[in-house]
């Protein structure tokens, strides 16, 4: 068991359904966890051997260094992690980076997920707002919550009960009064924006009451509308922080904000009418949100509200368009770098994103793209699956099977060669249009199974890693076990071929080229994490991540509280940063902040998505569940969760359903122009007439395969939420399903 400590400013002792269950993920040689990645594994030509690692890393760097000299360095592509915990950190991401930017020099790069290697919030970059502003601490002292496509009873579990929830119940009203002489206060309201009825909606009115939770149930897409409905309403009631506006922000763009994204120059009866119509609410609503939102209190003072999003807006309608939506409409409130306020991601996982900047442009390179056009020789991917989790993922997976298979060829012939006859035969085989896969991660998925190469990486507890919260707070995770059999931490594999790459550029008296992979000699941890400390300096947006002074021994004594980035030196001593934008300045030149204007109050579905629509009857919205952790990678393991829900749901309206003759548990067939996946039906009141919504990335059905290819032309970001399909009854529920619960799943008390 791990404990959850209750000295932690974050949980208080409380622990999530999957928080709580930590230590059965653990690897034990007697338990479900023993199938874990405990050594190398080598593709001899028919299956997966398992090699040592000096034979892994002979043989994959002089592959890697043979495609690099021949077809240059952007024919080495790669899909990597950046989260914090598994995979990533500060170590994990640091040397990545190094490995792939300043060594290979590759522009083949895309993060976990998503095809390119970009920011998921460009446009808040470009208004100069950071990604996570606000402390947890705002959540208890907002006036109102504003929570835009997330889900944080599921997602941010802790954050969403040990902070907002709180608040809600008006259990933090004196810290309000302590915080705030002289201002009224009360419990806070949320607004909630979001097509489903969620476990957050539920929990909310449970906590606050139907009067103070006002749930805006939109048409998919349809927030860009919606956000720039509730500013024109602002607007014309002259809610908005002339003080703010003035000072913090150029003008110039706040003029153009007001035309062209709150069309100041129609009248507003016509505008929010419209907006109405786009998102399937009232006038009422909206006026009642921008209310909430922005209205002042008694006495005049401004209210104080935290407006948070996550992945339904980022992987949304259009991502930049989105982000530049609930950025501005913070920004005309005033509500950002004040206490109970901010305008950020929601997040839900841990972060720790230092890297050399990427060396390609924006719109960042589309790596699914130019797989799918054969341009990349060799492909690492690590500490993630998106065989599962991508667009057109079955796409995806067809096209590592058989650019693989030429490979597995070479292989084969050679199966007994000396390694360089086999990266001559290896290379032909790229000459002839395969691709060698590189495989990092903890256990043999669904990705990592077309690997040539498999590398066994240690997680968390079994190496010393360090990352952030979503409120920027640095904790060191220290190593508590041994990671299993040969497993190595990820910045290790990474050190070894960087090694390995300069030793063969020496021996090719090639210096210029073997000193792209100097500085890889770390010996622990945490010279990885100084080596990182010294070298960021913030990848354009926001630098959130810097940490100057910040050491292990710290961080040690810091416990799990930690510290906030970013982390100042004020007279030799590391300070932490409660809350970004306090002093008023912001990441553009001017240090002012800018308001990010759309053409249009809404840019409407693109071509793509729009033929979708059309063509099929459901939408298919896809997310998270709070007992999975992402791809089920421990979870599917572990029979507490993985009996939860053998198969992914797929929440259905009773009325569709019924249409259907679908019943709850029974297996159902996913269809569409892109491809076909099964689900388990669960009827709910969730979802309203003509929405479903499935579990994503999930092994036995990924939401993925159903997805188009499309992207947001202006950031690369995919519209994983954008998928319509039709759904067709298969057969009765599965034997092994049996146990689980089709109780409703979004009822609190
Ligand atoms: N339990 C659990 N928690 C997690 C994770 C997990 O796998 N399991 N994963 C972590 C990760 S990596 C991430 S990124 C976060 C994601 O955290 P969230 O963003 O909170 O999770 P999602 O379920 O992806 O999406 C949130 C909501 O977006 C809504 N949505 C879909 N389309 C739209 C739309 O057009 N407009 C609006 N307003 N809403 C829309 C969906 O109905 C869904 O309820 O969660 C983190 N936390
Ligand atoms: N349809 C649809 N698609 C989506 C989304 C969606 O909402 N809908 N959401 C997107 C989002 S926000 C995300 S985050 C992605 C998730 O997609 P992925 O990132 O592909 O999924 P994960 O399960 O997080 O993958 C983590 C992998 O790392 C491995 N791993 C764990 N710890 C370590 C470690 O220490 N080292 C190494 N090397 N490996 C480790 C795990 O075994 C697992 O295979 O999916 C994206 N795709
Ligand atoms: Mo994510």
């Amino acid at each position: 068991m791990i404990l959850p400590d209750q000295a932690c400013r974050v949980n208080d002792g409380m622990a999530s359904v999957r928080g709580a269950g930590l230590a059965s993920t653990l690897y034990a040689p007697d338990q479900s966890t023993r199938v874990r990645l405990s050594t190398p594994l080598l593709n001899q030509g028919q299956a997966l051997a398992p090699a040592k690692w000096d034979d892994a890393v002979e043989l994959g760097a002089r592959v890697i260094k043979a495609v690099l000299d021949r077809w240059g360095a952007d024919a080495v592509g790669m899909k990597f992690f950046d989260h914090g915990g598994g995979g990533g950190g500060f170590e994990n991401n640091w040397a990545v980076g190094r490995f792939f930017f300043t060594g290979i020099g590759t522009r083949t790069a895309s993060i976990h997920n998503r095809p390119a290697y970009n920011s998921e919030v460009h446009a808040a970059g470009d208004a100069g707002v950071a990604a996570l502003t606000n402390s947890y601490l705002d959540a208890q002292l907002a006036d109102t919550l504003f929570i835009v496509g997330a889900n944080p009873y599921e997602t941010q579990s802790n954050y969403f009960l040990a902070h907002m929830v709180p608040n809600l119940q008006g259990a933090t009203l004196e810290t309000k009064r302590a915080s705030f002489p002289g201002e009224p206060v009360e419990a806070a309201r949320i607004i909630i924006v979001d097509p489903r009825k969620t476990m957050t909606v539920s929990t909310s009115i449970a906590a606050a009451g139907t009067d103070r939770v006002l749930h805006l149930q939109i048409e998919p897409g349809s927030d860009i509308a919606l956000l720039n409905a509730i500013a024109r309403v602002a607007v014309h009631k002259r809610w908005h922080d002339v003080g703010f506006i003035r000072e913090r922000t150029e003008t110039q763009t706040y003029e153009a904000y007001l035309r062209s994204s709150l069309g100041v120059d129609r009248p507003i009866d016509e505008f929010l009418k419209e907006a109405a119509r786009t998102t399937g609410l009232t006038v009422a609503q909206i006026e009642k949100a921008a209310s909430w939102i922005a209205s002042p209190k008694a006495g005049g003072a401004r209210r104080r509200t935290l407006l948070h999003y996550e992945k339904g807006l980022i992987w949304g309608l259009k991502n930049y368009e989105n982000i530049a939506a609930i950025v501005d409409l913070g920004l005309l409130t005033g509500n950002v770098g004040k206490p109970g306020t901010g305008i950020s991601r929601l997040g839900g996982h841990q972060e720790g994103y230092v890297r050399p900047p990427y060396p390609g442009g924006r719109p960042a390179l589309n790596v699914d793209e130019a797989l799918r056009r054969g341009e990349v020789k060799c492909f690492w991917i690590g500490g993630c699956n998106p065989v599962l989790t991508t667009s057109r993922a079955a796409a995806f997976e067809q096209n590592l099977k058989e650019r693989g298979a030429i490979v597995n060829e070479a292989l084969l012939a050679t199966a007994n060669a000396p390694v360089e006859r086999r990266v001559t035969a290896v290379i032909e085989a790229l000459k002839r249009g395969g691709m060698f896969i590189l495989g990092q991660d903890i256990y043999l998925t669904e990705s990592m199974k077309h690997a040539h190469l498999v590398l066994p990486a240690a997680q968390w507890g079994e190496t010393n890693l360090t990352s952030i919260n979503g409120e920027r707070r640095l904790r060191l995770y220290p190593k508590f076990m041994d990671a299993p059999g040969d497993a190595i931490a990820d910045w290790a594999i990474l050190a070894r071929f960087a090694k390995k790459l300069r030793t063969l550029y020496l021996a090719d008296k090639n210096p210029l080229m073997a000193n792209r992979f100097m500085d890889f000699d770390w010996r622990t941890a945490e010279d990885v994490f100084i080596h990182a400390r010294y070298t960021f300096k913030g990848d354009g947006n926001d630098g959130i991540e810097g940490y100057a002074g910040v050491t292990y021994d710290l961080l040690r004594k810091l416990g799990n509280n930690g510290i906030q980035t970013p982390v100042r030196l004020v007279a030799g001593t590391p300070v932490g940063t409660v809350r970004m934008h306090e002093d008023g300045r912001f990441s553009t030149p001017s240090g002012k902040a800018r308001f990010i204007p759309s053409p249009q109050p809404w840019p409407g579905y693109a071509a793509a998505v729009t033929a979708q629509r059309k063509k099929y009857r459901f939408w298919i919205n896809n997310g998270r569940s709070n007992h999975i952790w992402q791809t089920s990678y421990h979870h599917r393991h572990i029979p507490f969760y993985n009996d939860r829900f053998p198969a992914p749901y797929l929440e259905m309206n009773a009325h569709d359903a019924k249409s259907l003759g679908i019943q709850s548990g029974d297996m159902v067939e996913l269809h569409n122009d892109v491809g076909t996946v099964q689900a388990m039906a669960f009827v709910t009141d969730a979802v309203k007439k003509g929405h479903t919504f499935m579990l994503f990335g999930q092994p036995r059905g990924a939401a993925g395969d159903l997805i188009s290819e499309h992207v947001d032309p202006s950031t690369t970001i995919p519209y994983y939420k954008g998928v319509w399909a039709d759904i067709k009854r298969i057969g009765p529920m599965p034997e092994s399903a049996r146990k689980s619960s089709l109780a409703p799943t979004n009822i609190a008390e």
